[in-house]
């Protein structure tokens, strides 16, 4: 039998605030905003993937996507929501958030260049935007905040400390977690100097929502991937994904896990590829003669837990993962209790519907109708759950709930 309408939360959802387009606007190197001739709207340059298409724009084919309302308007967020039925989001800055500021783009490098006071001024403005925006939509919207994240923030401890701690008090009540990307500090998440932060998040018991940016390097998708011959498609698709999984695989390795058991963590777009390779994971790490000596030795190299009981334990996933093949793969990666580990997402303002315009094409069939994107996530939740069941019920919006706290006002 059909049980109620499901209350739909989205837990993965995107905006830039007016401060960060703002920083945009300034910048002459990704992330930036930049008019091409011939084309109406600005063009967001966001990924790594993108910059050798900056240095030599196709006049036809321009980097980037079009700049559309659904990135920085409120009224337009809202909008989306009610047309597909989703009673709360939980927004985060879409990436590469603050990242720019701790690496050069060609990610293989740190920069310092900006003061950490100007840093995190930043932060503190882009969560003070997305609180505010919480409170003109009571019990329909909460946020994962920035952090200020730069090569200084070990030193700047108190600073950082400070902003972490605010995010619990009455200054920022729609706070749920904090959005993070893979880069850290800009020696990726198994940096020890992250140990600090990640102490004070499991204290708090605030989650992080882990989220990818950099993809893999160019050069393993080839030439032609350089030349924008595949639009986005490998980088977002494969690289996103394997980057994810590289990311949690480095701190599962370096006892990220072992040393803070009561982190949570929720990972975009189901895990990435982790669902499926955390069993391999776990056995090259059986297989492995170096880090077997290294445990001999004394000096570490076993895990306390397998990958597979971390999954099971610290992780959530978004159910960001558009089949239901790797719906299955999500759900199985959080054993027995995998449904109770998942959260509804749409990935919105990016995967917009296409048009037939004269513009962009990006976006242009933004009008009408739901999102073939949302369309085809709920679908997948559907279609293995059982639409109108109680687990579709918690994957689409109860586990939302409860796990992140999202209460009545
Ligand atoms: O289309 C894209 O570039 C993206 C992106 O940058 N971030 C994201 O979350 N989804 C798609």
């Amino acid at each position: 039998p059909k049980a109620n309408k499901p209350i739909i939360v989205d837990i993965h959802t995107h905006m830039y605030p007016p401060s960060y387009i703002d920083l945009l606007q300034s910048r002459t190197t990704i992330p930036l905003l930049r008019s091409f001739p011939g084309h109406p709207s600005p063009r967001l340059v966001l990924l790594p993937s993108e910059l050798p298409l900056l240095s030599h724009p196709s006049p036809s084919h321009p980097p980037g996507r079009p700049l559309t309302e659904s990135y920085t308007s409120l009224d337009a967020k809202i909008a989306f929501m009610d047309k597909h039925s989703i009673s709360i989001s939980v927004l985060s800055l879409a990436n590469p958030w603050l990242d720019f500021f701790s690496t050069s783009p060609d990610t293989t490098t740190t920069t310092t260049t900006t003061s950490p006071d100007t840093i995190n001024a930043a932060a503190i403005k882009i969560n003070t935007e997305f609180e505010l925006m919480c409170q003109t939509h009571p019990n329909r919207l909460y946020f994962f905040a920035v952090l200020p994240l730069h090569p200084t923030t070990t030193t700047n401890l108190t600073n950082l400390t400070e902003i972490v701690s605010s995010l619990t008090t009455s200054t920022f009540p729609h706070c749920r977690g904090i959005i993070l990307g893979t880069n850290g500090l800009g020696l990726g998440l198994d940096d020890p100097a992250l140990d600090p932060l990640f102490h004070l998040l499991q204290d708090l018991a605030l989650p992080i929502f882990l989220h990818p940016h950099y993809g893999l390097p160019n050069q393993v998708f080839g030439p032609r991937a350089e030349r924008g011959e595949y639009g986005h498609v490998l980088a977002l698709a494969l690289g996103f994904p394997m980057e994810t999984a590289v990311a949690v695989g480095r701190m599962y390795l370096s006892g990220v896990f072992d040393r803070f058991p009561r982190l949570k963590i929720i990972l975009a777009h189901g895990g990435g590829a982790l669902p499926v390779l955390a069993g391999r994971v776990e056995s090259c790490l059986r297989c492995d003669g170096f880090l077997y000596k290294m445990e001999k030795e004394g000096k570490g190299g076993r895990m306390e837990r397998s990958m597979g009981e971390v999954l099971r334990s610290q992780v959530f996933l978004d159910a960001v993962v558009y089949s239901e093949v790797g719906l299955r793969a999500a759900i199985g990666a959080g054993g027995e209790g995998g449904v109770g580990r998942l959260m509804f997402g749409t990935d919105h303002p990016f995967f917009p519907p296409l048009g037939e315009g004269e513009g962009e094409g990006e976006g242009e069939g933004e009008g009408e109708g739901q999102w073939g994107s949302v369309v085809v996530n709920r679908e997948a939740v559907d279609g293995v759950l059982g639409e109108g069941s109680e687990e579709a019920g918690m994957v689409l919006g109860g586990n939302a709930i409860r796990i992140l706290n999202l209460r009545e006002e």
